[in-house]
Formats: structure tokens, C-alpha cells, sequence
């Protein structure tokens, strides 16, 4: 058993369940026992919430949710819980305003990520800017939420910050995309001094020939820093005569050149398996857009979206699920490289 260190803070109150008797321990992952945490028709107007991000906010939990509104058009909704299980979420969407102070609201907004860099919380999701773009708004408080500038062209979805610079920079994965169902797809991570400019792209991975993750991939929750490297949860694609099957897959990557991948998970470490992943608007789907971590015990909760229905928590420690990683990993000449050319 390794002894890995998370880089970060204490967060004592995390939710937690440890691996229930039953569960395979030959899995490096197990459900929370009550999952999913969020049932149908959440809030008023909204029929679904899945793909949703959550943070430690002043002793608690403050979140940013997908919600499907009861018109089909997805958006962006805040929520608090007090032990990150149970969240009441607000009537109304995240009112977005840009640096004037004047009302701009997406058309859409879908799959959000929400990321803290030294006290400022970022929130980036996929939005309309002449076809599937990444948005970016910042708020210090929760109460007031200012857009920035998007940070690419179109297309591109799956934006995930890490949380702290890098040699000096903030640095951002993405998913370039198409603007239908994107039928490929690369991580990519972009720089920027002042999350204005982004520049300095690397490739850091692509879809790999393990079946599960043949088609595409895409960041997922913000890496957690651990002794080992960057631990990073993202999505693995795969296509069946049935439609694309999501499931969890796991990497580490380099510290200080997170475009280089140190170690990658051949095998999924969750999949569709039980009723709620399987059966829902969209079948077979988990996709991961944040962990809560506490550094003092290793413990990691990372929260999913499940069959474009749901949210469930899924569950390991950073010692745990390192050495499986690392005990299955395969790295590509495509990974370990630096990812310019
Ligand atoms: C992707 C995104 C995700 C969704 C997934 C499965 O393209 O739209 O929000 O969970 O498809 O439908």
C-alpha cells in the first residue's frame, strides 16, 4: 500500500461512506448507498439535474448544477448543502452579468465545472457562441457572478481548470469538439496569465484503443494535487450499436508539466451498472465534474452525472485508487509527450 499525499486542504465534514462489505474489492471505486443523491423534477421548472460541480464554501457545500428545464434548454443553477447529500437549490438561474454590470445570460448552459483559485471561483460549462463553446464567469461571494471573456473558439466543450497556477499560469483543459455529438476527441490544456489570453496549447491525451474510451474523451472533475502528480477523474467514450456508453477513467499527470501523463488507468475505474446510470433520459452515462477531498485522510467523493438524469457520488482514497491507476497503467507515446507540434 503506497502512502500518497493530497496537496490541499482539510474537509472534515466531506460525505463520506466507507467500501461497504460487499462491495468488489478488486474495484478501486464504490457507490455511495444512497445514490442518486438528486431525484427527478428538483426545483420548480426543472426536470432533471446531473452534471454538477461542488466545493467547500465557509464550512459547507456551495455547488453549480446542470438543470434541464422543463423546455429542454438546459442551465446553470446554484445549490447548498450542508453535508454535500442533501442540496436545496435556488428558484432561479445563476444570474450572469458581464464586467459592466449589464445582464448577459447564455442562450444555454450545460455541464458546468466550478474550480477556486487563490479565493476566486471560477465556473466554466458549454455554451452557444456561434455553435458549443466554453463559458467562464467568476464570483468571490456567490452572489454576484461576472462573465468573462470566452476563452476559445468554437467548438469546444469540457473546460476544466486546475486549481492553482502553474510556473505562473492558469491552466485549463478542454475537449475541442464538434457541434453536434462529437464523434472524437483529444484533452487539450491551454495557459493563460490572466484568464483573458490563452495560449501555449499542448495535447495532453487522447481517446486510447482500450474499447471503453475508443471514441472520445474529456476532462472531468478539476485535478486534485497529490504527492504523485495531478490525479485527474475524466470521461471515457465508448460507441456500441446502441449509442456511446460514458464511464469513468482515471490519470496522473506531471506536477509541473501536467500536458506529460505519468500513469493512465487501462481499464475504467466505473461504469454504467446500476438502474440509474443505465436508465434515464440518456442511457449509460457517468460523467464526473468534481471530487470533495480531504487531505488529512485521502478520502475523495466525486460527484456524477448519471444517465443525463441523476447525480451520484462514487467514493475512494487517493492511496487506494493511485495504485490502481499505477498498477494498470498504460501510457502511449501520444501521452508521454509534451503534446506540441
Ligand atoms: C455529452 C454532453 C453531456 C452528456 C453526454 C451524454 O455530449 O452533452 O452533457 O452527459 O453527452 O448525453
Amino acid at each position: 500500500m503506497s502512502n500518497v499525499k493530497i496537496i490541499g486542504t482539510d474537509v472534515p465534514n466531506m460525505p463520506w461512506q466507507d467500501r461497504p462489505a460487499d462491495a468488489k474489492d478488486w474495484m478501486p471505486l464504490w457507490r455511495y448507498s444512497e445514490n442518486p443523491i438528486i431525484g427527478r423534477n428538483p426545483v420548480e421548472g426543472v426536470a432533471r439535474i446531473f452534471n454538477s460541480a461542488v466545493i467547500p464554501y465557509e464550512g459547507a457545500f456551495i455547488g453549480v448544477f446542470r438543470g434541464e428545464q422543463i423546455n429542454g434548454i438546459p442551465y446553470i443553477y446554484l445549490g447548498k448543502s450542508e453535508d454535500g447529500i442533501h442540496w436545496n437549490f435556488d428558484k432561479d438561474k445563476i444570474p450572469f452579468k458581464d464586467e459592466e454590470g449589464n445582464d448577459f445570460m447564455p442562450v444555454y448552459a450545460y455541464d458546468p465545472r466550478l474550480v477556486e483559485v487563490d479565493g476566486v471561483y471560477y465556473i466554466m460549462w458549454c455554451q452557444d457562441f456561434y455553435g458549443a463553446s466554453i463559458g467562464m464567469a467568476k464570483t468571490t461571494d456567490f452572489k454576484t457572478f461576472t462573465r468573462l471573456e470566452n476563452p476559445f473558439l468554437p467548438f469546444n466543450r469540457n473546460a476544466v481548470l486546475f486549481p492553482r497556477k502553474i510556473n505562473g499560469n492558469f491552466v485549463l483543459l478542454s475537449r475541442p469538439s464538434d457541434s453536434g455529438h462529437t464523434p472524437f476527441g483529444d484533452i487539450f490544456l491551454s495557459e493563460s496569465p490572466d484568464m483573458l489570453y490563452w495560449g501555449k496549447h499542448r495535447h495532453v491525451m487522447g481517446k486510447s484503443p482500450e474499447w471503453w474510451e475508443s471514441v472520445k474523451i474529456g476532462g472531468g472533475a478539476a485535478p486534485i494535487e497529490t504527492s504523485e502528480g495531478w490525479l485527474l477523474f475524466y470521461h471515457g467514450v465508448t460507441g456500441t450499436c446502441n449509442g456511446y456508453v460514458y464511464s469513468i477513467g482515471g490519470a496522473i499527470l506531471d506536477i509541473d508539466n501536467p500536458s506529460v501523463v505519468k500513469y493512465r488507468c487501462e481499464n475504467f475505474l466505473l461504469t454504467p451498472e446500476e438502474w440509474y446510470e443505465e436508465r434515464g433520459f440518456v442511457p449509460n452515462v457517468t460523467f464526473p465534474c468534481a471530487t470533495i477531498h480531504d487531505a488529512a485522510t485521502g478520502r475523495i467523493a466525486i460527484y456524477y452525472g448519471a444517465a443525463d438524469s441523476y447525480v451520484g457520488i462514487a467514493f475512494t482514497t487517493a492511496d487506494e485508487v493511485i495504485d490502481y491507476i499505477k498498477e494498470h497503467s498504460v501510457v502511449r507515446e501520444n501521452d508521454s509527450e509534451i503534446g506540441r507540434r
